[in-house]
């Protein structure tokens, strides 16, 4: 009998990711996703199945995470043995802007779930994983930080999150439950959204070296943080529920580094390189230098006359409006508990995840730019 899980949030960066790496392990995956106006399946596409089709290892159901009957109905009729909730309102800069959605969604979700567990009598049956994060640590109180260091959210999401972190202590403790945290670091991808700085960044820089914009604004530059896979990190989250005993557990590659020195390697992987000068919302970085052999292998012989005449030209910029309220200035993680107790390593450093991000992106512009000059020579006939 194939094992039964259920994605909240499948239809995101790690669900994704976690739906195939299950699938190839033989499970049949269930996936919440949500109504919108327009297709938001693209990530899962390579996945789906017709519901005509026989014996499907992939079914979606439409839920939301503040939709109690909902969630009690779905997990009901699909019986998992895990549940994945890694749906959320994710983004830390706009939770500022929507507080009360995302503390019910990502704080009062949690409790939706594993209440809905407690009440269908599933919980000698459900394992669960909640989709913590380092966010918790906000100011922080260590360095690195591990399960023990002290928790100090600095946003409505960690705020919320901080929520969803001890509800799902609380019912292991109080009813037993195979309830885990996972503390994940940040972790980034070709899928991630594109309004997290690495995927703002690659994205940028793939569009500043086809000549499809002339420069990036951006926010604090010197945050640094500790940035993985995400490939990477959904195999530690299956890991985490294949052990005996629930646990939480932190997920991170133990390096960190700032904005600033991501956006010089971002650059450096098409061989160009960028200085930084100025301060605060002055700072502006200067195209210096191009190893023209590197941009021609990574961009393309076409796109290096114009890009030469860019040589000492602003690329990038800072624009207040991309600052925090308040900020998370240091993110470095201790994942000792992880690697000895699940043998979790990381596959991707740093540079292999900006390499496998920015091939992706200059694909992807490439494509976007010849769609547009497409269009526009058809509208072109038209007129
Ligand atoms: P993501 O790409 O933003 O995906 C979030 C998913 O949640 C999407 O499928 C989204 O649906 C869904 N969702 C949002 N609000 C919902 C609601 N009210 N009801 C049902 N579904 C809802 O996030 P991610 O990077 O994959 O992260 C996965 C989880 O890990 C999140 O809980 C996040 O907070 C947490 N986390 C992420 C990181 C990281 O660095 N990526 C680190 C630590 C923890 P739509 O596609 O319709 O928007
Ligand atoms: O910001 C700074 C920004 O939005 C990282 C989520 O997945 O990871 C993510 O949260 C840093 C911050 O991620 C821009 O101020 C500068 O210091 O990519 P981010 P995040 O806030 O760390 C955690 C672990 C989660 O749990 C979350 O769900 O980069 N920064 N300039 C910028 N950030 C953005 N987004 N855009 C900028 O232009």
């Amino acid at each position: 009998m194939s094992k039964v899980a259920l994605i909240t949030g499948i239809t995101g960066q790690d669900g994704a990711y976690l739906a195939e790496y299950l699938i190839k392990k033989g499970y049949i995956v269930h996936g919440i996703k949500r109504r919108s106006s327009m297709f938001n399946t693209d990530r899962i596409d390579h996945l789906y199945q017709d519901p005509h089709v026989e014996n499907r290892n992939l079914i979606l159901h439409y839920g939301d995470l503040t939709d109690s009957l909902n969630l009690t109905r779905i997990i009901g009729e699909t019986q998992p043995d895990e549940i994945y909730n890694l749906a959320a309102m994710s983004h830390v800069k706009v939770s500022f802007d929507t507080p009360e959605y995302t503390a019910n969604a990502d704080g009062l979700g949690v409790l939706r779930i594993l209440e809905a567990v407690r009440l269908l009598n599933l919980i000698p049956k459900t394992r669960i994983y909640q989709a913590s994060t380092s966010e918790l640590y906000g100011l922080v109180q260590e360095v690195p930080q591990k399960e023990t260091t002290p928790f100090y959210p600095r946003s409505p999401y960690a705020v919320a999150k901080l929520y969803g972190y001890w509800i799902t202590v609380n019912y292991r403790e109080a009813y037993k439950m195979h309830a885990s945290n996972g503390i994940l670091f940040n972790h980034e991808s070709p899928l991630r959204g594109e309004t997290f700085v690495t995927r703002k960044v690659t994205r940028a820089v793939s569009r500043i070296a086809l000549g499809m914009q002339e420069k990036v604004y951006m926010g604090n530059l010197s945050s640094k943080r500790d940035w993985g896979h995400a490939k990477d990190y959904v195999r530690a989250m299956y890991a985490i529920l294949q052990q005996d005993e629930p646990s939480d557990y932190v997920i991170a590659t133990g390096i960190t580094t700032t904005i600033r020195d991501f956006l010089k390697m971002a650059f450096a992987e098409i061989g160009v390189e960028i200085v930084f000068k100025g301060e605060s919302v002055k700072e502006v970085a200067i195209l210096n230098y191009i190893d023209e052999n590197v941009f021609i292998k990574r961009v393309g012989e076409a796109y290096l006359d114009a890009f030469r005449k860019r040589i000492g030209e602003e690329v990038v910029g800072v624009d207040p409006q991309y600052f925090r309220p308040t900020e998370v200035d240091l993110l470095i993680g201790d994942a000792t508990k992880a690697r000895t107790r699940l043998g979790w390593e990381p596959k991707y450093d740093l540079n292999a995840l900006i390499e496998d991000m920015m091939l992706n992106d200059i694909k992807l512009m490439k494509k976007e730019s010849y769609l547009r000059k497409g269009g526009y020579e058809i509208l072109n006939y038209f007129e």
